[in-house]
């Protein structure tokens, strides 16, 4: 019996290693270096010069192409009904967000499609996003719920999320986001809506074995920490982790109640003050950077970047892709736009869309080349892994393997 089911040499790797001896030089990287993978997991790496003498059923040479763990993208709404494109040029012909609001546009426009839509009609309509997250060298991307805002609503954005996954031959890791706003046939009630959320709608959820996670949107126009604190005690009660939208668009004390609460990740945090920072820091909690959103909203106030690096605070970055503020399906272009608007490095960017991401996640089998863990690879044509966040729409994935599986 070989030891190996197949080796990959003549590979450049970005390990991303956080630990050990790779970890010590930029990118974690290994010049001329090989991977062995064995049950769809990572058997052996290190540079050529040491593989040991073992055997594999099948060799395959890289041809000296960079090879990085597969990307991640921890933060999309990328299953949604309708279609906001009309608001979108309606608004930049000068109807003011208001008025669009006032006609019943905006979220609720996305909740009223998301509601008439069949299960079919999501995963139709999301598919090419996810087809989109794919080329862009995505093996695992997570899909929130929250356009549906009532019982069956949410739960077929759920079961599309992992109709899609399942689809498509890549981890989709689905998170209840009943919390994203407020019913029209709540309204005035906020209390109730969180009662029926606690309720009814996550263990429904949960005894359907739809959720991963549960997220809520803490935000003055939104949800209130005492909301959130209800919602993410049932979650805790059935064994799902929790994370935040926090500070997104005023300085509530979000990152703070996401560290109160030990949520996996704080995401958006433009307005969290350096405080909040060290909260996430004491707690663990990863910070998802959200350019996308940022850009589309023209916002100003960026995250504390500085705060959260002195601080020790993991960043990750992710699309943010939903039909209102992030019309964006390439993670590659939200590493990007972290480095140009927010000033994220390259390597940043790269650990935001792999390693850290996959601790937003609560994932450790992934994000990182290392020995046990999944063989999620991306092969890229590139003259170096920083391209990755240099270069905008182009299409550099010349492989991408889940699960030690070829599957583009
Ligand atoms: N933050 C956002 O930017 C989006 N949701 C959220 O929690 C907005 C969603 C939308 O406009 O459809
Ligand atoms: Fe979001």
């Amino acid at each position: 019996m070989p030891d190996w089911d197949l080796l990959i040499t003549d590979a450049r790797l970005a390990t991303m290693a956080t630990s050990g001896r790779f970890a010590a030089v930029p990118y974690g990287a290994i010049d001329r270096g090989a991977v062995a993978l064995s049950g769809g997991r990572i058997a052996w790496l290190g540079p050529e010069a040491e593989l040991p003498g073992a055997s594999a059923t099948r060799t395959h040479s890289a041809e000296g192409r960079w090879i990085t763990p597969a990307l991640i993208d921890c933060h999309t709404h990328l299953v949604f009904g309708g279609s906001r494109a009309e608001e979108f040029e309606e608004r930049l012909m000068g109807v003011s967000y208001e008025e669009i609001s006032r006609r019943g546009g905006g979220i609720m426009s996305s909740v009223r499609a998301t509601r008439a839509a069949s299960e079919e009609a999501l995963v139709d309509a999301a598919r090419h996003r996810l087809d989109a997250f794919i080329s862009d060298g995505c093996a695992t991307v997570e899909i929130k719920s929250g356009y549906g805002l009532d019982l069956d609503a949410e739960l077929r954005m759920l079961r599309a999320a992992t109709r899609l996954g399942q689809e498509a031959g890549i981890t989709v890791r689905r998170t209840l986001l009943a919390a994203h706003a407020l019913p029209p046939e709540f309204e005035g009630r906020r209390d109730a809506y969180v009662d029926f959320i606690v309720d009814t709608v996550l263990p429904a959820a949960y005894e359907e074995g739809l959720v991963d996670m549960v997220d809520a949107y803490l935000e003055r126009i939104a949800f209130s920490a005492d909301d959130v604190e209800r919602i993410f005690g049932r979650a805790r009660g059935l064994g799902l982790p929790v994370r935040l939208h926090a500070d997104q668009l005023t300085a509530g004390g979000g990152a703070e109640v996401a560290a109160r609460l030990g949520a996996l990740s704080a995401d958006h945090l433009e307005y969290t003050s350096e405080a909040g920072a060290a909260a996430m820091a004491a707690a663990g909690t990863v910070a998802v950077l959200l350019p996308g959103a940022y850009l589309m909203l023209g916002e100003t106030q960026s995250p504390p970047v500085a705060a959260l690096r002195a601080a020790g605070v993991p960043m990750a970055v992710a699309t943010d892709c939903n039909p209102g503020t992030s019309p964006m399906a390439s993670l590659r272009s939200a590493m990007s736009l972290a480095s140009a608007l927010f000033g994220l490095t390259p390597e940043e960017c790269l650990r935001g869309a792999t390693v850290h991401a996959a601790r937003a996640l609560g994932l450790s089998d992934r994000g990182e080349l290392a020995v046990g863990l999944r063989g999620d690879l991306a092969f890229w044509d590139v003259d170096h892994v920083r391209d990755l966040t240099y270069w905008m729409g182009t299409r550099d994935l010349a492989a991408l393997w889940v699960g030690g599986k070829r599957l583009k």
